[in-house]
């Protein structure tokens, strides 16, 4: 079976790596003549492990390594590649962990390093790989460099942190995202001077301007290469060279989108060229940037090929536009309003790496409300075809594929209504500002209650059981009452489970090189219900059509191809009359295209 794969991979790839086979009749999609490169980091299935919320082995409370290890078994069994797993190191966790004080070391909670050796081990006999976060824009306050930092103005470590004298006058403005007060400058007496910390008071920047810095960066990503991981998820790259004169904000930012003029500091890419040939190139391994703030025009910058920078980074369009304010995604009845800025949206994206780089395709994270409440229907009604509607996107896409941990049992928002429920600083803090403004706390509370981070945080629901099964003890953050039904011991009973397809699915995408690097190209683009589009390579032409809606949608088959097969369909009832295809609520269908 293996080796017939491999044929069909390899003869297809080799049929679309000849330029010189003159194009059949004039589809658009054989604009783009040359296929891109293979790499394994191309062809993998990646799945997001968020640690705290995986498995506590302890009874703390707390999802911990040893947990993870005793779920390889089932990471294995979904059929992914690799594991990305978030920050597991020293930390206060004023962030989660994204608030790091000591880069060489786990944090308690999440057990030894002995535990991290096992669960690398563990991983990599299961022909799994790891990448780590590698959380490098800011320290925690208490790591060792900040806390020699703000001792003293000729410390060795004051040139870590971007420090302003407070005998210059206030620091010109910059907005943090976690500040209760909103400002990124926090006045430290010890020094009489202002730190810089983009996010919350207890995540200094560090200098990357200083060599020093860059030197110490560099040292740590050995020391986790040396070790075997397979590559990094870096947290926030593009915010890491600043203007050190700090002028004022450039009009064009102030009005709010301060975030594109942090992703593009004057060095930004000049650091990452040095941490790519000091570093990067010396290791077979993968790379994703947060790209936070980078727009579709630069975003070659960072992933060109012949940059010598990173491979693939996380585009944040969709889900900064559906952002942390609620909107008309909330509402199942509306949400087919917005389909066609949701597909201009992916269509802009995949035209970006279509000739150079390599994209990522994600629609959830820890940092995101779930899934199948976005984007999809959480109504128990459309609850599980609209999760498999959204992992046919995630997994028929071109780009490296993200699946976040539970999103594979189609786990839902928790919606907590008291602000006493929350643990992220994020919700904690700006309920705090506009209490303190005496803002509209109902209001906020209600949009938090949709896109909240913590909606993406609660624990993993293994069984129906009293904790889900995943503490013995008092989680850290509420369980969502739904694992009574929707849990993995209940999706392994059901062969028609959101879990199931997803396995299907994975293997379908690994079956078939054209899923990998098939050329999209959108279908019937103003088509407010469906969302169609088709991967083509060497000859073969995959349809892929998606209701996004609870009224079903129809569409045709493109101009040119007459039948079609059915590969992967997510409900039971055919949508395919003759060239039309009628989809009920949330349908999702893979069709294999044949002309006359
Ligand atoms: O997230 C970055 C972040 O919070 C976003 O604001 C992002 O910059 C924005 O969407 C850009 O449009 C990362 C981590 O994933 C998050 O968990 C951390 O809290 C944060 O960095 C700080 O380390």
């Amino acid at each position: 079976m293996r080796r017939c794969l491999e044929i069909l991979w390899l003869g297809l790839l080799a049929a679309c790596a000849q330029p010189a086979a003159p194009p059949p009749a004039a589809t658009p999609e054989r604009a783009e003549t040359t296929a891109p490169r293979r790499a394994w980091w191309k062809e993998v299935v990646v799945y997001q492990v968020y640690p705290r919320s995986f498995q506590d082995s302890d009874g703390d409370g707390v999802g911990d390594i040893r947990g993870i290890i005793s779920r390889l078994d089932y990471i294995e069994s979904l059929g992914v590649d690799v594991v990305w797993l978030n920050p597991v190191y020293q930390s206060p966790n004023d962030d989660a962990g994204y608030d790091i004080s000591d880069y060489r070391a786990i944090m308690p909670a999440m057990g030894t390093m002995a535990d991290f050796d096992a669960l690398l081990q563990g991983l990599h006999q299961r022909g799994i790989k790891l990448i780590m976060d590698l959380v490098v824009n800011h320290t925690s306050d208490e790591h060792l460099w900040f806390r020699e930092s703000r001792s003293s103005r000729s410390n060795p470590y004051r040139d870590y942190y971007h420090w302003w004298p407070a005998e210059l006058g206030t620091p010109a403005h910059r907005w943090s995202f976690f500040d209760e007060e909103g400002s990124a400058w926090r006045y430290d007496s010890t020094t009489q001077a202002y730190y810089l910390h983009y996010f919350s008071r207890k995540q200094p920047d560090l200098k990357w301007e200083n060599p020093r810095v860059r030197r110490e960066v560099y040292e740590l990503m050995k020391f986790w290469f040396e070790k075997g991981v397979d590559g990094f998820r870096m947290d926030v790259i593009p915010f890491i060279s600043k203007d050190t004169t700090f002028p004022p904000l450039p009009a064009a930012y102030r009005s709010g989108d301060y975030v594109a003029y942090y992703a593009k500091g004057p060095r930004l890419h000049e650091f990452l060229r040095e941490m790519n040939r000091e570093v990067l190139s010396k290791y077979d391994i993968m790379t994703v940037g947060e790209g936070g703030g980078v727009r579709a025009e630069d975003a070659l910058h960072f992933v060109a090929e012949d940059r010598r920078e990173l491979q693939t980074f996380f585009q944040f369009e969709l889900v900064d536009r559906w952002g942390r304010r609620p909107d008309n995604w909330l509402y199942p009845d509306s949400s087919t309003r917005s389909l066609p800025v949701f597909k201009q949206i992916f269509t802009k994206w995949d035209s970006v790496f279509a000739t150079a780089g390599w994209g990522t395709v994600f629609l959830g994270n820890h940092d995101q409300s779930r899934m199948v409440s976005r984007y999809g229907n959480d109504d128990p009604r459309y609850r599980t075809a609209s999760a498999k509607m959204l992992h046919t996107f995630l997994l028929t896409m071109r780009g490296t594929p993200y699946i976040y941990n539970g999103d594979e049992i189609g786990m839902a928002n928790i919606r907590f209504t008291d602000i006493r429920d929350y643990r992220d600083l994020m919700t904690i803090n700006y309920y705090r500002r506009l209490e303190k403004e005496g803002g509209d706390l109902g209001e906020f509370l209600a949009g938090q209650a949709e896109i909240s981070r913590d909606n993406g945080r609660t624990p993993m629901q293994w069984t129906a059981e009293s904790h889900a099964g995943f503490t013995t003890g008092a989680p850290w953050i509420r369980i969502n009452p739904d694992h009574r039904t929707v849990n993995v011991q209940a999706a392994e009973a059901d062969t028609g489970s959101v879990l199931h397809y997803v396995r299907r699915l994975l293997r379908f995408r690994k079956s078939d090189p054209t899923l990998v690097y098939g050329t999209y190209r959108l279908l019937d683009r103003e088509n407010p219900e469906v969302y169609a589009y088709t991967r083509s390579l060497g000859g073969r032409t995959l349809m892929v059509a998606l209701s996004f809606g609870p009224g079903g949608g129809r569409t045709a088959l493109p101009p040119g191809y007459t039948s079609g097969k059915i590969l992967m369909n997510n409900l039971a009832t055919s949508p395919l009359q003759s060239r039309r295809l009628v989809l009920e609520p949330y349908q999702a269908i893979v069709l294999e295209l044949t002309k006359d």
